[in-house]
């Protein structure tokens, strides 16, 4: 025997036994050797994107796997290891502009070559499940599920706003938006809206939340679905004014109807009605409303970004004070949450602090643990004996946000309440009013699902000149999507190329076009993990043997995924079992995010120095 553990050679031998005898096949309902089923125990990684070559931080989280697969092989149970390729999306159409070959060439090769190093791994893989997700076979399921979401109304088509470079004529991601501009062509980039297709999320977002509770995922992850899904319970409530001759409500929605007689502006975005229609008469506003159409989409960027603001001069009226109130046009609101409008509470929201601040506006305070010095009681409580009862940045700033311990103050009849009781007594009186109610609020938005890309899904649509939209039928599937071009960033290529765009209107038998919009690639990873338990059924998405191996036991992957891809595949999930394609509601039943490497691990120097 060699004393010296030779690698090359007993590894390679192992690998040769391991593929001879199907080591590491998975098949259903294995029995154990006196003939009772063994339970089953899916565990799977994230699906690699094809990007290259592989990397250590691959060959740590899949060793994870392996090491589960492997202990849980021993301990009895029926394991499970797939693998696959998260083979479409926006880097394969950067490299194929910058290398000049269709995506589709280097992503085969890609993929290709990074078998070729995760094989001599001796990974306890089921290849025989393999799944890419841009070739036909699996995203004709995307597409099929796409339509029976049409007809069921979770898909719907509206107009988006998209953020559009005016030199190479194409939109971009957020991502792809450095300082306003876009990051090929260097151009300012532009806001612009276009029709698009979403999935209805919101429509599943009580349970979405609710069944954050039954999972046995980490807590931090479980804690950022839940901030995302963002439940907010508030008021929502409208500004009497009247324009045109005709009497309005200027709406805003609040969790912080307690604050209602700190008021002292309201904030509208750039997009609203009402600004867009004070725009009409002041050059001013339509100017600020055109500089707001600049920068992005992103609302982090939102967030963080210099507050600005213009006056429109135009006033409503206070609901329960009756005072005149002036409405300002606001960078930091946004169009897509609530009403699009702000009331402004400089005295206990930060955002309206900083702006009030910058524009002079009036600060009020209605809200206190301690006492507060009114205009009237100054001479009472000179402020070098009292300076507590004065206003002070820094003292003001811990009490943004809070409703613990607090009490409404300089609050008329509303005085001396806590926070849960003021924002009931104040619901109340604006729903006599009949200007208000309480509302729940979700931060999660429908998903979006229409990329102006090349390399994705094809959005089975046809746009007919007579008949308008029309969905591609069922028997027609898969509309192929053409594998041989070359994106140059200057649009969608798909556009250009006839073959793919002409097409007969299935309605009415006249020439059509074809949609060229493709699906955001998290479409994909909503639901390949179910995909590997049938991927040779050629007449159905999934089968019995998806209700065999899911809910998956064990699911690994990066934390970056914690919010996006494993909320739509959660969703999904849903939307499935309430068409009766799958029994549960819960795709992934525990969670291990794996971490990063980060620093130089070990290595060897070989002879000549290399590494
Ligand atoms: C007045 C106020 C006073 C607020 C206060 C907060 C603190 P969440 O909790 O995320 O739901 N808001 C409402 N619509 C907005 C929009 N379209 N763009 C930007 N901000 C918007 O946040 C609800 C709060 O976000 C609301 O409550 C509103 O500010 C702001 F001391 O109203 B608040
Ligand atoms: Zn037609």
């Amino acid at each position: 025997m060699n004393p010296k553990y030779d690698p090359l050679a007993v590894e390679a031998d192992a690998q040769r036994h391991w593929r001879a005898t199907q080591a590491y096949r998975a098949v259903e309902h294995a029995t154990n050797p006196s003939g009772e089923p063994k339970p089953k125990f899916y565990v799977c990684s994230m699906l690699p994107y094809p990007s290259g070559k592989l990397h250590m931080g691959h060959v740590r989280n899949y060793t994870l796997n392996d090491v589960l697969y492997r202990m849980q092989r021993m301990r009895g149970y029926n394991v499970m290891t797939p693998m696959g390729w998260d083979a479409f999306g926006l880097p394969s159409e950067n490299a194929a502009i910058e290398k000049r070959v269709p995506p589709a060439e280097w992503t085969y090769a890609n993929i290709a070559d990074m078998k070729s190093q995760m094989e001599p791994l001796g990974l306890a893989f089921d290849w025989s499940r393999e799944v890419t997700t841009c070739k036909p076979d699996f995203y004709v399921w995307n597409q099929w599920m796409f339509l029976k979401m049409l007809e069921a109304g979770i898909a719907y088509r509206k107009t988006q706003i998209v953020n559009w470079d005016p030199v190479d004529q194409t939109v971009l991601a957020n991502e792809q938006v450095i300082d306003g501009r876009g990051w090929r062509s260097e151009a300012i980039v532009e806001k612009r809206e276009i029709p698009g297709y979403y999935l209805a999320i919101t429509k599943y977002a009580d349970e979405l939340l609710a069944d954050l509770e039954q999972l046995d995922w980490p807590p931090h992850v479980r804690a950022m679905q839940e901030a995302w899904i963002g439940k907010s319970v508030g008021v929502n409530f409208g500004f009497p004014y009247s324009i045109d001759g005709e009497q309005k409500l200027l709406r805003v929605f609040t969790t912080r109807a307690d604050t209602i007689m700190g008021v002292t502006f309201v904030a509208i975005a750039a997009e609203h009605p009402l600004a867009l229609r004070l725009a009409r008469d002041e050059p001013t506003l339509a100017a600020f409303v055109e500089e707001c159409k600049r920068g992005t989409t992103s609302e982090i960027d939102v967030a963080t970004m210099e507050k600005k603001g213009v006056p429109t001069g135009f006033f409503v009226t206070h609901p329960l004070s009756g005072e005149k109130v002036p409405v300002w046009i606001g960078n930091y609101v946004l169009m897509g949450y609530g009403e699009g409008a702000v009331m402004g509470v400089p005295g206990h929201d930060e955002r309206d602090f900083e702006f009030a601040k910058k524009y002079g506006l009036p600060i009020r305070q209605v809200i206190s643990d301690t006492l507060v010095c009114t205009q009237e009681r100054r001479a009472e409580f000179p402020r070098s004996e009292y300076p507590d009862m004065y206003f002070d940045e820094a003292k003001w700033k811990s009490w943004y946000e809070r409703k613990e311990n607090i009490t409404v103050v300089n609050s008329g009849k509303y005085d001396g309440r806590g926070h849960v009781a003021a924002v009931d007594a104040i619901a109340t009186d604006l729903k006599t009013l009949g200007v208000g109610d309480k509302q729940v609020q979700w931060r999660l938005r429908d998903w979006g699902i229409s990329r102006q890309r090349y390399w994705g899904t094809p959005i089975p649509i046809i746009h007919c000149a007579e008949c308008g939209v029309v969905p591609v039928p069922e028997k027609d599937l898969p509309v192929v999507l053409p594998e041989h071009l070359v994106p140059d960033g200057t649009g969608n290529p798909l556009a250009k190329d006839e073959p793919f765009l002409k097409c007969t209107c299935p309605r009415c038998g006249k020439p059509a076009r074809r949609e060229t919009d493709t699906m955001d690639t998290f479409v994909d990873s909503s639901w390949y993990y179910m995909r590997y338990c049938s991927p040779d059924n050629t007449h159905a998405m999934v089968d019995e043997r998806n209700d065999y191996w899911m809910p998956m036991d064990q699911y690994i992957g990066g934390i970056e995924h914690a919010v996006l891809h494993l909320l739509y595949a959660r969703f999904w999930t849903k939307v499935m079992r309430d068409m009766g394609l799958v029994k549960f509601g819960e795709p992934f039943k525990r969670l291990f995010t794996q971490g990063m490497l980060t620093a130089e691990c070990y290595y060897r120097e070989d002879d000549a120095g290399g590494r």
